[in-house]
């Protein structure tokens, strides 16, 4: 097993070095199931777990690996089995608010250099979902490709691309159709040796019939939509890195029942850009653009050159962020403490053990 197809870089040889030198291995994590990891290493797979040490440390859900994580590892001797002790530094992270109303976060993927948004031609379809699909892989590290899947369905191809266009202004579009082989080697641009590529979308869009169409093989399970609503019925159940024969990493995740942003700030400027550059042209400084005269926001909407659901995302965007920072900073405290109050315990029994 070559580091190399893995996707093993200087920026992560530099990271390493120190663990290098102490004897340590390295792997990436390819699957994970109830903090069991399948670690692809030059020795091979491997099953991991995670040290004691690393356990102890962790404090949220970040501190843990992720699909897509390079791993500092001990081979147990004698068997297919490895400890983790360290993550390395992570280039890229791809996460979203657990589903339900927890501050959870779910990291969907790391190291990741490219994400295929992945939209359906069909009742799918929604340019709101992509704007927030698109904001959300800025704010990761990787860039955005938006795939418009299923073109085989969809007699307004031109019309869509022209629609996302003007939400994802200089985001790459591809209308492919996975099932009939049309537009899917367009996509090699992205995927070489070296390059991680994670697809995300909706249940149903089709993200493993294309990592099929690409891996050449039926490898991932594909399952047919309902009719009616053109809903998925979530086929896939885990996140799960892939190495392509002919270059290239992918990595296919179930379909997101929700996506809700988690901590927008540079990803969010990027595309409303055009909304902040407007505000700054407001009379007053502190503008809410509600009502105040001399407001640039409202004179475009009224003009007709913002569209008034676009601006209303973007407000709903703001509160919702102001809202999460507001919550997690809460959250980092509470764990914090708890953090010591076990410490704290453990050093009372210590002591206690002791005299
Ligand atoms: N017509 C048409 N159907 C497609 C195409 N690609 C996928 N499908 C169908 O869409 C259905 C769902 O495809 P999947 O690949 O399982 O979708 P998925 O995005 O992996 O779904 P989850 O694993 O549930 O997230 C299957 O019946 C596929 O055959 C396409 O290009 N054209
Ligand atoms: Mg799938
Ligand atoms: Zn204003």
């Amino acid at each position: 097993m070559n580091l190399q197809n893995l996707g093993w870089n200087q920026y992560f040889e530099d990271a390493f070095e120190e663990y290098k030198q102490q004897g340590f291995e390295v792997g990436r994590v390819t699957l994970e199931h109830k903090r069991i990891y399948r670690v692809l290493s030059r020795h091979g797979e491997l099953l991991a777990e995670v040290s004691g040490k690393l356990r102890f440390n962790a404090l949220e859900r970040q501190d843990y690996p992720a699909v897509g994580d390079w791993v500092v590892i001990t081979l147990r001797p004698g068997e297919p089995k490895a400890t983790i002790h360290a993550i390395l530094p992570r280039k890229s992270k791809f996460s979203r608010k657990a589903a339900g109303n927890t501050m959870g976060e779910q990291i969907v993927a790391t190291n990741v250099d490219t994400i295929f948004l992945v939209t359906a031609l069909n009742a799918d379809f929604n340019l709101r979902r992509i704007e927030r699909y698109v904001l959300t892989a800025w704010e990761s590290g990787a860039n955005p490709v938006i795939i418009l899947s299923k073109a085989d369905l969809c007699d307004e191809i031109e019309q869509r691309i022209q629609e996302v266009e003007s939400i994802a202004f200089g985001v790459p579009i591809h209308a492919i159709s996975a099932e009939q082989n049309i537009g899917v080697e367009a996509l090699a641009t992205y995927i070489y040796e070296g390059q991680t590529i994670a697809l995300l979308g909706s249940s149903g869009v089709g993200k493993s019939t294309l990592t099929n169409a690409l891996l050449g093989e039926g490898k991932q399970e594909v399952q047919a939509i309902r009719e009616g609503d053109d809903r998925g019925r979530h086929t896939t159940t885990h996140r799960e890195l892939i190495i392509l024969e002919s270059g290239g990493i992918l990595i296919d995740t179930p379909g997101m029942r929700e996506i809700q942003l988690w901590d927008a700030d540079e990803g969010f400027s990027h595309s409303f850009s055009d909304i902040e550059a407007l505000a700054e042209t407001c009379r007053f400084r502190d503008c809410s653009h509600v009502k105040e005269p001399g407001c640039a926001i409202q004179r475009a909407i009224s003009e007709g050159s913002l569209d008034k659901n676009r601006y209303a995302s973007y407000v709903k965007l703001q509160r919702e962020l102001a809202f999460l920072e507001r919550k997690e900073n809460r959250q980092a405290r509470l764990a914090e403490k708890a953090k010591w109050k076990q410490v704290s315990k453990s050093q009372r029994k210590i002591n206690e053990d002791l005299y």
